[in-house]
């Protein structure tokens, strides 16, 4: 026996759905969301050649971490409606960069920037837009370098180009960085000020880690040591 169409309140009064809309619908969404799996396999991929290659070559390895995700759907309708984005597969691909996403954890905050130069240079990716929250950390403490790009995917149709997003940030920005997310989740946005002046601070004291960490580094390999200073 056939299921009942489903019933759903828009804008314009009730629209029904048989099942067979219904999972067209998420079959089409599912289609969108594939691309943007692919580009991520084309990212890790770059970034665990070069991983791989400095690790032969040089005997080290600049990428403590990588992870990736695509975006929940959740986040994602969020994000069309928080940004009044027209909700159509077309618009969504074309504003929002961060569906697909890569983070680079590094040791040290040189790597970062290496990591982002030998990513960015490769001939197949386009940089569309960075972000150096690195060099200009925002207001609250937070840092990491990111940046969009898109590369190339080649399916059986042909090539489409995809965005990507690339945070890059060493291990004491992404340990300030998740603990701050938990923060803001819990309070639902509404920090109170105290917290927010403690994770300000905590953010510094991890900038003058990260630094100190970089300098012992480079004492270790025979770098004459600099003044102590957080990037
Ligand atoms: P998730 O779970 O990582 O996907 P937006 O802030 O998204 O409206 P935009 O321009 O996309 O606008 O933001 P931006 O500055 O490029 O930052 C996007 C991502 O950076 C966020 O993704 C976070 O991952 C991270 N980020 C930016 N600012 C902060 C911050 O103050 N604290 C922390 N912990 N992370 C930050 P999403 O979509 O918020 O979440």
């Amino acid at each position: 026996m056939d299921a009942p169409p489903l019933a759903v309140t828009t804008d314009e009064g009730i629209a029904t759905f048989s099942p067979e809309q219904l999972r067209a619908m998420r079959d089409e969404f599912q289609r969108f969301l594939l691309d943007y799996q692919f580009a991520l396999r084309e990212v890790e991929t770059k970034l665990g050649i070069l991983r791989d290659e400095f690790q032969l070559m040089h005997d080290y390895n600049p990428i403590e971490h990588l992870s990736s995700r695509v975006k929940s759907a959740d986040s994602l309708v969020e994000k069309v409606v928080r940004k009044g984005i027209d909700p159509s597969f077309a618009s969504i691909r074309a504003h929002i960069t961060d569906i697909a996403g890569v983070r680079v954890t590094t040791s040290f905050t040189k790597d970062a920037y290496r990591l982002f130069d030998l990513l960015t240079q490769q001939d197949d990716v386009t940089v569309r837009e960075v972000k150096d929250y690195i060099a200009e950390p925002k207001a609250n403490g937070y840092k990491s370098l990111h940046a969009i790009v898109e590369v190339p995917v080649f399916l059986s149709t042909g090539r489409v180009s995809v965005a990507v997003e690339v945070q890059f940030r060493t291990i004491a920005m992404d340990f300030w960085a998740s603990l701050e997310h938990k923060i803001y989740y819990k309070y639902d946005g509404a920090v109170p000020d105290g917290l927010l002046a403690e994770l300000k601070d905590a953010a510094d004291s991890a900038a003058l880690l990260d630094a100190r960490m970089e300098r012992l580094h480079g004492e270790l390999h025979g770098q004459r040591p600099g003044p102590l200073r957080a990037v």
